[in-house]
């Protein structure tokens, strides 16, 4: 692949301060080299900057013009990408996939092609504005791909995610509203029950073999909190009994094996919280899993 690599200091989604730092400590982790390592060509683009916003402070919410000005800088950057290469964002809290994977969608929506979602994560991220308790932005961002009402603010969401064509794999930490509102919809939910019940291999399997008879492009999301804190604690909202290093790498190996994964996001790492880059370097190990490392090769087969 032609890899790029977009820092995105996204730090303005929730109060608890540092997510800007996780761009560099990826580096500093060696992202870029590890993929190199496997092949790939990598362009480093550096870090972006939020659009600069003319717009009030909301009471309500935190950092909603900052959030704003992220979502436009980085739903421009993400098209342009999109457009010559795999775009990899490097967060960043989760609330830089509101521009990044608006930028992918609206590339793919010229492209003539639907774009399926992966989120892996802890959590649904399906607030609006209007729906949130705390006020946090990183816990809105599948609502405004998804079209929901409440983001007047924000630039329009180029082209609305059916819900369908979206999985989530991981869910331990859902607030009422979000469950309400996700009834509603087709999004495929993989909770960690469900994991425990049936392993997360066929549940990614079949999600994967509806991107591939639907020819979409498929963008995935992965928050550090996705994985079990015991392994990734370097996140604000660790939630315990998540992913296993090796239910993880699993994913990421079958994710590659696919071939249908044309963008990235690594997001919600706060190198603060680290412990000497551990968490840095497990989400670059699974960056790379994603890419093509493995320890033995294996016969190509389907996901299926
Ligand atoms: C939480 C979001 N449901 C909230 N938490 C997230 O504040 O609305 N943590 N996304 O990663
Ligand atoms: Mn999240
Ligand atoms: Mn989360
Ligand atoms: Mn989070």
């Amino acid at each position: 692949h032609d890899i790029i690599l977009i820092g995105a200091p996204v730090d303005s989604g929730k109060r608890r301060r540092g997510c800007l730092m996780g761009p560099d400590a990826f580096r500093v982790a060696g992202l870029a080299e590890a993929l190199e390592s496997l092949g790939h060509r990598v362009k480093d683009l550096g870090n972006l900057c939020p659009d600069p916003v003319d717009l009030p402070e909301d009471p309500h919410l935190f950092g909603l013009p900052e959030t704003v000005g992220w979502t436009a800088a980085l739903m421009r950057a993400g098209k342009e990408a999109a457009a010559q290469g795999f775009p990899v964002f490097l967060g960043g809290d989760h609330a830089l996939s509101m521009g990044s994977v608006a930028g992918v969608a609206a590339h793919a929506a010229e492209a003539g092609r639907p774009l399926f979602l992966l989120w892996l994560d802890a959590h649904t991220d399906f607030h609006t504005p209007l729906t949130t308790a705390s006020g946090n932005l990183h816990g809105v961002s599948v609502a405004y791909l998804a079209g929901r009402e409440g983001f007047e603010a924000f630039p329009a969401m180029p082209a609305p995610l059916p819900m369908r064509q979206v999985c989530m794999i991981g869910i331990r930490s859902v607030d009422p509203g979000e469950r309400e509102a996700l009834r509603e919809t087709e999004v495929h939910l993989y909770d960690m029950r469900h994991i425990d019940e049936h392993g997360i291999r066929a549940p990614l399997a079949e999600f994967l073999t509806r991107v591939e008879a639907a020819n979409g492009m498929l963008h995935v999301s992965l928050d550090v909190d996705f994985l079990d804190p015991a392994i990734a604690p370097a996140v604000g909202t660790t939630v315990p009994g998540g992913a296993t290093l090796r239910e993880a790498h699993l994913v990421m190996e079958m994710l590659c094996d696919s071939g249908l994964v044309t963008s990235l996001d690594l997001v919600e790492l706060n190198p603060f919280l680290d412990e000497r880059g551990r968490t840095a370097g497990v989400m670059v190990d699974l960056a790379a899993s994603l890419f093509g490392r493995r320890i033995f090769d294996r016969p190509t087969r389907s996901h299926a």
